[in-house]
């Protein structure tokens, strides 16, 4: 039996009940593009950190069980995305996954997930951030936000007053890293939100958006897994960022319009068919 007659992208990430962020988000946008998408959950979680409190169950346990039950069904995977991990020994057994799945054409694409706002994510720590730089080795595409990307780089952040020759140099840092393609979100100019991305060792482009109202959870999730799903369906990384960031203001502008509380992630469900 061939399992393998669609196009179909491994995600790997969390399992979140409310808040609309990693597997809830990256499923439907997947599908969407017409992927088939198979989570491999990292950990199953009520709600995101960013609430007070949630319940969470790590999978690390279970990884391998899991993962190897698709052995045997002989998957092959056109692309393999991974997300938020929840512990540090995940990251040993997604690199496993990458290396065990990967076929010559298989697109890496790895959202480095850590932190927001110049801060990490609760649980996060120093030794996850090193791990984290060595995953994205592994990598044909990263997309950073600008707090992960001075993480991964070992840049101060700050919250204004970057200058495009700072940016230059950490984005090429990132390149020398390992990945071919790189986009970093959210950087702020004045009253604009930037992506820098760089593609094919120094291509380099920016793409503005008037910033509209705060920062809104799952929206990084949202991004990349429009840019992991265009990638396999051969659409240029360029279109697909300004694919991605059109979809995500779509998203926060339907929000706003909703008046949805900042931490309950976006209506994406209002505004999934303009994604095509
Ligand atoms: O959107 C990033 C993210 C993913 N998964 C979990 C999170 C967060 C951000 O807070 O808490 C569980």
């Amino acid at each position: 039996m061939d399992h393998n007659r669609q196009k179909k992208i491994a995600v790997i990430g969390d399992l979140t009940g409310f808040g609309r962020c990693s597997l809830t988000v990256s499923v439907p946008v997947i599908s969407k593009l017409k992927i088939q998408c198979c989570p491999v959950p990292t950990a199953i979680l009520s709600n995101h950190t960013a609430f007070r409190s949630c319940f969470i169950h790590d999978f690390t346990d279970h990884f391998l069980d899991y993962t190897s039950e698709w052995k045997k069904l002989g998957l092959k995977f056109s692309g393999i995305y991974t997300g938020y991990l929840g512990s540090r020994e995940q990251f040993a057994y997604v690199t496993d996954f990458i290396r065990n799945f990967r076929t010559e054409k298989t697109i890496i694409t790895v959202d480095p997930v850590m932190g927001d706002n110049g801060r990490a994510y609760r649980g996060f720590s120093d030794e996850m951030f090193t791990e984290m730089k060595s995953l994205i080795s592994l990598a044909d595409i990263i997309t950073p936000n600008l707090t992960e990307a001075c993480i991964l780089t070992d840049t101060p952040y700050k919250d204004s007053g970057w200058r495009m020759r700072d940016l230059d140099a950490m984005i090429r840092k990132l390149g020398q890293m390992g990945p071919g393609k790189i986009v970093i979100t959210g950087i702020p100019q004045g009253n604009f939100i930037a992506n820098l991305s760089f593609e094919g060792g120094n291509i380099e482009k920016i793409t503005r958006q008037y910033r509209i109202g705060d920062q809104r959870f799952g929206t990084g999730d949202i991004f990349a897994s429009v840019i992991a799903a265009d990638a396999v369906n051969g659409i240029p990384f360029a279109l697909s960022v300004r694919r991605a960031s059109r979809f995500v203001r779509r998203c926060i502008l339907k929000s706003i319009e909703m008046e949805l509380p900042q931490t309950d992630g976006v209506a994406f469900e209002e505004v999934l068919n303009y994604l095509r």
